[in-house]
């Protein structure tokens, strides 16, 4: 950047998304009295529930766990109306926090932050935005647009672990002459798919929940399923408000129980710690059983080596095939269904009738694991056996480039002009998940090396901001004016983050915590397994002088 920085708008703090992540930021930067100023690509609060409008989007973890716990009586006025947030009903209450504190004047919306470098000289970051006009194409800044410079002192990035969409680069793709969407760029308007032949690529979450709701207005659906994956019934129901009140009656303790779980989330059901090994199979499918009634994550909770012993998780797997082989009349398609891969292994999806929609009349399911789609043509798609699928509308289904790829998107440059991408190359590398060497004053919010996308987000963006608050509070007090991670602090946290993961099944199928779903990404698993322990680390820290960073004060 060569413009001369003497003269640019100066905040104490530029955060990037107004996601959960960057509002609260935004709140905790307002009450430590910092100027903040936040960028958002959407054109209101919520992130990934800003974008993510497809059909039967819902939040996989229960309302009532699901929202911030900093402020009491926001917790309590905010009522929820089913067990699991729709889409929906989650930005509403991004939009009911936004405006109960008065946070929409710090935030520009409609705008894409496209670089971001850390100035040697002046020792701040210089933040450059542009317009994002495009929204079907959110992660690209249109060119020849305008640009805005402004400089800060720390610059957080509350950007989205699942917000850089991954559109699969198929032959063709502009060809289509019907409708083309990915559910994390839904449009807003909708989509009518009454009397049209809708093919969905991918089944993993999005998938899962879509297919569904499609299948009912659609005159067909075609499914093209890469891999199969296991999926629990959710059991979504309206909210009773008496059984909301009594939560709400004892909801701090609810809270803090949640952070004792190792998902941060599941407080009102039972974590068995047991073997499923140590117990007769019936007495293990009797209790699956019962989970299964439940509904939801409770079903991992029925033993506690699940996730981590093969054997145990064989047993669990099977109970799920059974359940999938009882549900789908159509034995041939069952079997298609089947995953092979641990359960759990790849995220766990909570469904709503997802098996027993292929049952009906209108839905095919093709198998394109091997015979992969070859190119989209005008008319459809086509599979690499010649075999056309005539299609009115085609939903890409297929996920996000995770934990990195709203980042990387960014040109983010650190000290000395070193890229982040660069800095990257061989994978993220970050201390804590929160900052990175070589970036001063860059804070990562649920970045790559924390929990993250394997626990409760809200309880861990909480976790985040509150320690950045205290962290940047910390620095004030002390005369600090960078600080940054020691290589050696971030060398030493991906080796612990690996080998936590190797103590469990997660790192064996080609999830997108590895990172495995994008060609070309370095394959390592990103998020930290088990909450409460990473807090814990994270507050030793603090509570060390910033153990592993280095705090610099002039
Ligand atoms: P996911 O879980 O990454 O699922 C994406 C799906 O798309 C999955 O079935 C993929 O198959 C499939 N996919 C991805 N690329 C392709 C290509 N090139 N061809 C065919 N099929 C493909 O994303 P979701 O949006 O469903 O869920 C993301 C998270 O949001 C979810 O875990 C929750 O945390 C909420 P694959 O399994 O890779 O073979």
């Amino acid at each position: 950047m060569t413009a001369d920085t003497q003269d640019l708008v100066h905040y104490d703090a530029v955060v990037i998304g107004a996601g959960f992540a960057g509002i609260y930021m935004l709140y905790k930067l307002r009450r430590l009295g910092l100027s903040a100023k936040v960028y958002e690509t959407g054109d209101d609060v919520g992130g990934t529930w800003y974008w993510n409008r497809y059909p039967g989007a819902r939040c996989d973890v229960e309302s009532l766990e699901y929202c911030y716990s900093f402020d009491p009586e926001l917790a309590q006025e905010w009522e929820w109306t089913e067990r699991y947030p729709a889409q929906p009903e989650i930005l509403r209450y991004a939009q009911h926090v936004a405006e109960r504190y008065d946070l929409y004047q710090d935030i520009q919306f409609n705008t894409k932050v496209t670089r971001a470098a850390f100035d040697d000289r002046t020792g701040r970051w210089l933040v450059s935005s542009a317009a994002a006009i495009d929204h079907i194409d959110h992660n690209h800044a249109p060119a020849g647009a305008t640009t805005d410079l402004v400089a800060a002192d720390y610059l957080i990035c509350a950007v989205g672990c699942l917000s850089s969409s991954n559109v699969p680069d198929i032959s063709g793709i502009d060809t289509f002459a019907g409708e083309v969407c990915h559910t994390g760029r839904y449009p807003k308007e909708g989509i009518d798919f009454a009397g049209k032949r809708v093919g969905v690529i991918g089944t993993g979450s999005s998938g899962i929940q879509a297919i569904p709701v499609i299948a009912e207005t659609a005159e067909h659906l075609t499914v093209f399923q890469r891999t199969p994956q296991y999926a629990i019934p959710a059991r979504n129901h309206p909210l009773d408000p008496k059984e909301q009140a009594q939560v709400k009656a004892e909801y701090r303790r609810l809270r803090e129980k949640n952070k004792a779980q190792q998902g941060a989330l599941g407080a009102r059901f039972d974590w068995n710690e047991g073997s499923v090994l140590d117990v007769e199979a019936t007495e293990a499918f009797k209790e699956f059983d019962a989970r299964w009634e439940i509904g939801g994550f409770a079903f991992l909770g029925a033993y506690g080596d699940i996730a981590r012993n093969p054997e145990a998780n064989h047993v669990a797997a099977d109970f799920v095939k059974a359940k999938i082989r009882e549900t789908v009349t159509d034995p041939e398609v069952a079997e298609r269904l089947i995953p092979t891969t641990y359960i759990g292994c790849k995220r766990l999806v909570l469904d709503t009738d997802y098996f027993a929609t292929y049952n009906r009349d209108n839905v095919a399911l093709v198998d394109i694991s091997e015979n992969t789609i070859a190119e989209i043509t005008s008319r459809g798609l086509c599979t690499a056996d010649g075999t056309e699928h005539d299609l009115d509308v085609i939903v890409f289904a297929t996920g996000y480039d995770a934990m990195t790829g709203s980042l990387l998107r960014i040109d983010v440059c650190g000290r000395g002009g070193l890229s982040l991408a660069e800095q990257w190359h061989a994978g993220p590398r970050t201390y804590l998940g929160l900052s990175v060497p070589g970036f001063p004053n860059m804070f990562t919010i649920t970045g790559p090396g924390s929990p993250s996308v394997l626990a409760n987000m809200i309880v861990c963006i909480e976790q985040h901001v509150d320690w950045i608050g205290d962290c940047i509070s910390y620095m004030r007090a002390k005369g600090h004016r960078h600080i940054e991670a020691s290589e050696e602090a971030a060398e030493a946290w991906v080796d612990h983050v690996n080998l936590v993961a190797s103590y469990t099944l997660y790192p064996t199928c080609n999830s997108w915590y590895l990172g495995a779903n994008i060609p070309g990404k370095t394959r390592v698993f990103m998020p930290l397994p088990g909450f409460p322990p990473y807090a814990e680390k994270c507050d030793q820290v603090a509570a060390a002088g910033y153990e592993g960073f280095q705090l610099i004060s002039s």
